[in-house]
């Protein structure tokens, strides 16, 4: 052991005996056959997808030797296999997962294999998207922070540690991504304990790094981050890996910021079995990349030093490919999810916010108020029953200085919606996010999967869109894509639509349809002040991602007020409220195009044409059984709604009606709504564009009389 201590000398942290040596060393090895053990079965077609943690085995075993399984906190990059061999992940789940067994862990058979999920390790589920997970990392470490700080919350002591890390890990190509910015910008504004792992094998499938980041070195950018600790390290190298994971976790345990460590590695297997890297890399390029192969440079470390024999390293190589083997014998004949099970795990199976629980009596409180009231009033009882119920997003607090906020009235939202709650309830609850969109999302995704209850708010729905990758590929696929091991139920509220006469394309959008086409995410879009107290309530206490529609022209109307009906006043999602009885033709709508349906359908009462008109009230689930009733009963039916009717939801209830309800028509399914443009910002344009009481009287009238 004596060239061992030499060596030492050499590597300040190298500080492991013998065994721990050996099982660095056999990690990467397992780490390594594993992915040529998918390869070939991947080249047998008994599994459906490869891509290998190849070549960055050194940096990912330094990482997990530092870190704490089920202590910590993981959002490990693809290639991570094996840091999730380190930290308790077996050959077999992975294999699992690889074969998409019934009982993979990380996903039952949803999501490709090496997208990484363990509930025991806390190791969340991985997505495809490059770079989304960053952002859930910081709402995950900034829900270990918020645990800290708000003793109110009950089983707050199991939920997290003081000295926790939250580890991600991305590739160089990643961080182009719009997230990776956002994700290190809220974690260094709040000096979160998140530590970056930059995995950087120099291409991002083809493209080389310096096509990715100015100056070819990620390090190097993000070095004017105040207060982030940054370390750039050659990452097969274990022991400078091993060094720098240790420093970067020490800084990140003793709170002092947020830590970034970059890694060079390399990619001897191409991008996955899709690729052939021969086609964009030279061979000398890839010779040298194969000198810096991280095991064999530690076999030889291992070997020059004394520490093993060639002998000693083929009976480990042996031992490893029976483990693989055996391992792989199994996953294969493990029992695979049946084709029954295929629509499990899209929303959660302990709370059904459609069941009677939730349909509970309404107990008036005061004099009618405004919509806006009925929501900032939802949240305050609410906030004050539930201490996990953290609201953010942009203007959202009354005063972010929290020397001002004695001296001011608050802001509270664009709209007032959250007026009082920081006040109420503190910063730790309440509080303005960076302006940008996917971090809002992405955080709150994160939080949620720690179990606290994100209420966040996109200021409006036109600026949505930088989320919907969060909302798309995270936020309403978490729970199916993990097998229902991970969830992240949170609530998005969106003021929405038009009719504002001067709102213009970008403060007057609709579109609830690109969301009802996600399944995962269940849709609100109340037109009424008391329907907003209950269907927010519901929302915040149900066990899925809510999208509260809120509909910024019904905000203030005195004609849809309401007493505020009390303190655990819910209503049912799907649920459609009749707001009108009619006879001849039944109406079906939502969101402002209610009050213009009442209207029409009071004209037409002129014509002796009546006309019922039905809220839906909840979009996703939309109540079809109400429908159908009234449409077997009126034989005739308007929809009407203020989206385009290109693609509008309406659509899809006229489709259903069309493919179901055909023997009860006696007249075409007509539909009302916006005409296909932008909405433009001229008054008159506007009304031109929206749709109004008299198109939807038209409809009716052409309806009836067919
Ligand atoms: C948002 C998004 N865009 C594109 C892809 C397709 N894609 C998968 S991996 C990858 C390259 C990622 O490169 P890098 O982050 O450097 O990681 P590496 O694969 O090299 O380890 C691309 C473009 C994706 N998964 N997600």
């Amino acid at each position: 052991m004596k060239a061992v201590l030499k060596d030492r000398e050499a590597h300040a942290f190298a500080d492991l005996s013998r065994d721990q040596l050996l099982a660095v060393h056999r990690c990467m090895l397992l780490s390594r056959k594993l992915d040529d053990k998918e390869i070939q079965l991947k080249g047998q077609s008994q599994i459906f997808f490869q891509i290998s943690g190849a070549g960055h085995e050194a940096v990912l075993v330094a990482a997990g030797v530092t870190l704490k399984p089920a202590y910590d906190w993981f959002f490990p990059y693809y290639r991570d296999r094996a840091l999730c061999l380190q930290i308790g992940i077996t050959p077999y789940e992975m294999l699992l997962a690889a074969v998409g067994a019934k009982d993979d862990p990380a996903s039952g058979g949803r999501q490709m294999p090496s997208h990484w999920g363990h509930p025991k390790y806390n190791v969340v589920s991985g997505s495809s998207p490059t770079g989304t997970q960053v952002l859930h990392a910081v709402g995950a470490a900034e829900a270990g922070v918020i645990y800290s700080r708000v003793p109110q919350i009950p089983d707050r002591a199991s939920r997290y540690h003081d000295d926790e890390i939250t580890y991600v890990s991305l590739g160089e190509g990643a961080t182009s991504e719009g997230e990776f910015w956002e994700a290190l910008n809220v974690a260094c504004t709040k000096h979160l304990p998140v530590l970056f792992l930059i995995e950087d094998n120099g291409y991002a499938i083809s493209v080389p790094v310096e096509v990715q980041t100015p100056g070819g070195d990620i390090s190097r950018l993000v070095r004017g981050f105040p207060g982030l600790h940054v370390d750039s390290i050659d990452g097969t190298d274990f022991f400078d890996s091993l060094r720098a994971m240790r420093e970067a976790a020490a800084y990140v345990r003793a709170r002092k910021g947020p830590a970034l460590v970059h890694a060079r590695v390399i990619r001897p297997y191409s991008h996955s079995l899709s690729d052939d890297e021969k086609l964009y890399k030279p061979t000398a390029e890839r010779e040298a990349e194969a000198r810096r192969d991280p095991i064999a440079r530690f076999s030889e470390f291992l070997k020059s030093n004394g520490v093993v024999t060639d002998d000693e390293l083929a009976a480990m190589a042996a031992d490893v490919e029976r483990e693989v083997n055996e391992a792989a014998t199994k996953a294969l004949a493990a029992a695979k999810p049946s084709k029954s099970s295929a629509e499990l795990w899209v929303y959660s199976p302990d709370v059904d916010p459609t069941s009677t629980a939730f349909d509970t009596p309404a107990r008036p409180e005061g004099k009618p108020d405004t919509m806006v009231e009925a929501i900032n009033r939802t949240l305050k009882d609410e906030m004050a029953r539930d201490p996990r119920i953290v609201v953010f997003g942009e203007d959202v607090a009354d005063a972010s200085k929290r020397e001002a906020l004695p001296l001011v009235k608050g802001k509270g939202g664009v709209f007032k919606l959250t007026h009082g709650l920081q006040r109420l309830y503190g910063d730790d609850r309440v509080f303005n996010s960076p302006l940008a969109e996917a971090s809002i999302v992405g955080r709150g995704v994160g939080m949620a999967t720690r179990k606290l209850k994100p209420v966040v708010e996109i200021q409006f729905f036109d600026y949505i869109w930088p989320a919907m990758m969060q909302i798309r590929d995270e936020m309403t696929m978490m729970r199916y894509r993990s097998g229902n091991t991970w969830s992240c139920p949170m609530v998005i509220r969106v003021p929405i639509g038009g009719y504002l006469r001067g709102g213009g394309p970008y403060h007057s959008q609709s579109g609830e349809s690109i969301f009802a086409h996600c399944p995962g995410v269940r849709i609100a879009y109340p037109s009424t002040a008391v329907d907003a107290a209950g269907l927010l309530r519901t929302a915040i206490r149900c066990d899925d991602p809510v999208l509260f529609l809120e509909h910024k022209h019904l905000y203030r109307q005195t004609y849809n007020k309401g007493e505020y009906p009390g303190k655990d006043f819910t209503i049912p999602f799907g649920r459609a409220s009749l707001r009108r009885e009619g006879d001849h033709v039944l109406v079906v709508t939502w969101g402002a195009l209610v009050q213009r349906s009442l209207l029409a359908a009071q004209q037409a009462e002129k014509d002796h044409i009546s006309a019922a008109v039905l809220d839906l009230r909840t979009i996703v689930p939309y109540d079809w059984d109400t429908i159908a009733s009234h449409v077997k009963r009126t034989n005739r039916v308007v929809i009407a709604h203020e989206d385009q009717v290109m693609c509008g939801f309406g659509g899809e209830i006229a489709a259903r009606i069309a493919g179901e309800l055909f023997e009860h028509l006696d007249a075409p399914v007509r539909r009302v709504g916006a005409r296909n443009t932008p909405v433009a910002y001229h008054p008159d344009l506007e009304e031109a564009i929206l749709p109004q009481s008299s198109d939807i009287l038209k409809a009716i009238r052409d309806t009836a009389r067919y």
